[in-house]
């Protein structure tokens, strides 16, 4: 038997397994089997490979994660390392490990002013649970049981457990599970690009910016200032659109929340290690947060960790209450995991990778987008920040109006990606790229001209070239 059907008939046992065994997240079961799943087996710096063969230049790192980029080895011998000394232990019973120890202070010493306590789970959306738990105890122990309303925003995206969804301002992940919980409630979303189709006029970003504000303003006065616990956003919202605010937008936001005595939780979930050119989206946007989520780029994804930091305000409250915390998971500060993590600042660090992002290779990747799609027929807008950049493909560019949703232009234009060897993530009709801190400027002139052609097939399809 060659080689290639050897690999092809590998490929065959594994999709016939995943049909069978396997429920994928967000995907309907019945069509991926019918059409059969693609199975990857290997990374290495920005690239994948499939089970048969072929290499794709991961556009999204992962899932916005792999900030380090696939392969480094350094990671993964430190991985190596925990696991052959301590695989796991807890921290429920007066005990930690060094790993976790050592992470909890780099981390610290990474995070804005004033985060100097931080929580560990295992994935964004538990980091976020986390959160919101200990927002309402902070406000419990300050004798405020009224503030229980959680803000968060229209197309935001928080994570799938029932509060993390309920968070979450996607409409779509909640008429499945009756979710949202009471206590949610919902402001608008910054999103310029969409405003004249939203009613907003043919406002500027800058104008916008503030309207969105002034917005979230008015429904906090509507439910009561005394009611509302904390206000929830990502700092570039991600799996929303990649919606990056005008710049009157955090200010106003910041002096809002800070008014009506609202907490603010910086949900860094994409935008921390690096990804928007400083540590923290945070820091970009001048956020000051009261409690902020991390998990993805914490570990580059090399191992499932997440973290929770609170700030200087509800850290003392919390650390200093006469009472025990009753929350925590078994794999709270993994030992393996946090090794990883630590190990992952450490290159994070020493490679510079945030300035990297801020001062070479994020500029690099956004002129370079710019330039290719300026005056294409298909593409309203390209934005972004750092090395998180959006491809809007529109219907009408003058209008600023996007496609019918039944159409899902942006799903034929991520399979012709897929079929050229490039992962672009496409939201509704955004495509979306994310790479690995570490892309080089000839991989990014690569990902660049295959986006080009990916879009301008999509273009041909549709009669507009
Ligand atoms: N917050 C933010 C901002 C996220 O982007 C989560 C929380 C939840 O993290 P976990 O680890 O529980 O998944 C996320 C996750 C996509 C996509 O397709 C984005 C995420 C997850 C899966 C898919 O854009 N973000």
């Amino acid at each position: 038997m060659t080689s290639a059907s050897t690999t092809h008939n590998q490929t065959k046992h594994w999709r016939e397994l995943d049909a069978a065994h396997h429920i994928h997240p967000f995907t309907q079961t019945n069509l991926l089997n019918k059409e059969g799943v693609r199975v990857i087996v290997k990374g290495d710096g920005v690239y994948l490979w499939d089970s048969e063969g072929k290499r794709l230049i991961d556009g999204m790192a992962g899932l916005w994660c792999v900030n380090v980029g696939y392969g480094n080895k350094e990671l993964a011998d430190a991985g190596c390392e925990a696991l052959n000394t301590l695989p796991f232990y807890n921290h429920f019973f007066k005990t930690t490990n060094p790993w976790t120890t050592e992470l909890a202070a780099k981390l610290s010493s990474l995070l804005p002013k004033g985060h100097q306590r931080i929580l560990f789970a295992n994935s964004g959306s538990e980091a976020n649970d986390t959160a919101l738990k200990l927002i309402r105890y902070y406000w419990n122990l300050k004798d405020r049981p009224e503030k229980k309303i959680h803000l968060s925003r229209d197309l935001g995206y928080h994570g799938v457990t029932m509060a993390a969804a309920s968070l979450s301002g996607i409409t779509f992940l909640h008429p499945q599970f009756d979710l949202p919980l009471p206590g949610f409630e919902k402001v608008p979303v910054p999103y310029w690009y969409g405003a004249k189709q939203a009613g907003y006029g043919d406002v500027t970003p800058e104008e916008f910016g503030v309207l969105v504000a002034r917005k979230m303003e008015e429904i906090i006065l509507d439910i009561g200032p005394d009611r509302i616990a904390s206000f929830s956003a990502e700092p570039v919202q991600g799996a929303g659109g990649l919606i990056v605010a005008p710049d009157t937008y955090w200010p106003e936001v910041v002096r809002i929340c800070r008014k009506y005595d609202i907490l603010l939780h910086a949900d860094e979930v994409i935008t921390g290690f690096g990804r928007t050119g400083e540590w923290f989206g945070s820091q970009t946007f001048k956020l000051e947060p009261d409690v902020m989520t991390m998990a993805k780029g914490l570990s580059s994804g090399y191992q499932p960790i997440s973290a929770t930091s609170l700030g200087e305000r509800m850290g003392e409250v919390i650390a200093n209450a006469n009472e025990e915390l009753v929350h925590g998971y078994t794999y709270s500060g993994h030992p393996v995991a946090s090794a990883v993590a630590l190990k992952n600042l450490e290159v994070i660090e020493r490679e510079k990778l945030p300035e990297r992002v801020k001062t070479k290779i994020g500029p690099y990747l956004q002129r370079k987008l710019k330039e290719a799609f300026a005056d294409h027929p298909l593409v309203g807008e390209v934005r972004g920040v750092g090395l998180l950049a959006a491809i809007e493909l529109v219907d009408d560019k003058k209008e600023r109006r996007t496609f019918p949703r039944s159409q899902d232009i942006g799903t034929q234009c991520r399979n012709h990606c897929f079929s050229r060897g490039l992962i672009m993530r496409a939201i509704r009709d955004t495509m979306v790229l994310s790479p690995p801190l570490t892309i080089t400027e000839a991989e990014v002139d690569e990902m660049v001209a295959l986006a080009r052609v990916c879009v301008d097939l999509t273009a041909k399809e549709l009669g507009k070239m």
